[in-house]
């Protein structure tokens, strides 16, 4: 009976990865859509994440065709679902736009990535 304890550690592994790799939190969708094309142009930029947010290291950043920033530095996770977080947007000419977000769930893992969105005339 010696080697219930290596198997108690075994399972508590194999329990405990499953877990954490479902724990993440990454882009499940966003407003405006990845990739999408849109009119009028938004007011602000809103992700739908997977996991809950730790506003420590959460961030979303806009930018223009060029690289300027565009958002108006106001990242919020939304009080009431910590899944959601926004920015609001500078009045923006019709072009193509960069999404970077970062995010970082309550256990601490990073994730991050971008997209893009294009602004039509009208
Ligand atoms: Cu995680």
């Amino acid at each position: 009976m010696k080697a219930i304890p290596y198997q108690w550690a075994a399972l508590l592994i194999a329990l405990l990865i499953p877990v954490c790799a479902n724990a993440h939190a990454f882009l499940d969708h966003a407003e405006p859509r990845v990739g999408s094309h849109v009119s009028p142009a938004p007011l602000q930029v809103k992700i739908w994440f997977t996991d809950h947010l730790d506003p420590a290291g959460s961030n979303i950043r806009v930018a223009d065709a060029t690289g300027k920033q565009v958002d108006r530095g106001d990242v919020q996770i939304d009080p009431n679902d910590t899944t959601i977080m926004s920015v609001s947007l500078t009045a923006l000419p019709p072009g193509q736009y960069t999404v970077t977000w970062h995010a970082r769930c309550p256990q601490g893992h990073n994730t991050r990535g971008t997209f893009t969105f294009n602004v039509e005339t009208n």
